[in-house]
């Protein structure tokens, strides 16, 4: 069939268009899922004063994804059955931007839970974590 130059080159135009939006798709928009909290080290010392190193990472690209505000910190021995066993936790300041830090007690030895929520800068919606460390004896 012999279409019009005027109609086949827009209708071409579109297709590109929507196939390189279907085979790109990000980073148009990104989305709070694409955002996750790593521990540093899966480890640490048991004792008064450790320091947590966690990083927030784009998953989409293995950035590190500074400034996120950090509005609720938890820790607990809820991988030891002991949910109930907490310690007192609180944010550092950042050596590196991407990693954040927190201080706490990890008064016995065995299994941690470290929640995390968070906001990401232009991003919607609020990131939860849940990280698992060992506290070594
Ligand atoms: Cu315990």
């Amino acid at each position: 069939m012999n279409l019009p130059y005027f109609l086949v080159a827009p209708a071409a135009a579109l297709a590109l268009a929507l196939g390189l939006f279907l085979a790109f798709p990000k980073p148009l928009a990104a989305d709070i899922s694409d955002y996750e909290f790593q521990l540093v080290e899966p480890t640490a010392a048991k004792g008064d004063g450790a320091v947590i190193a966690v990083r927030l990472v784009d998953k989409r690209t293995g950035a590190l994804v500074p400034d996120a505000v950090i509005f609720a910190t938890r820790i607990d021995m809820a991988p030891d059955g002991m949910e109930t066993m907490t310690s007192p936790i609180e944010a550092m300041p950042s050596t590196e931007p991407g990693v954040y830090l927190f201080r706490t007690d990890l008064v016995m030895a065995g299994g941690w839970r470290l929640s995390l929520g968070a906001k990401v800068q232009d991003e919607e919606g609020t990131l939860e974590a849940r990280l698992e460390l060992t506290a070594t004896p």
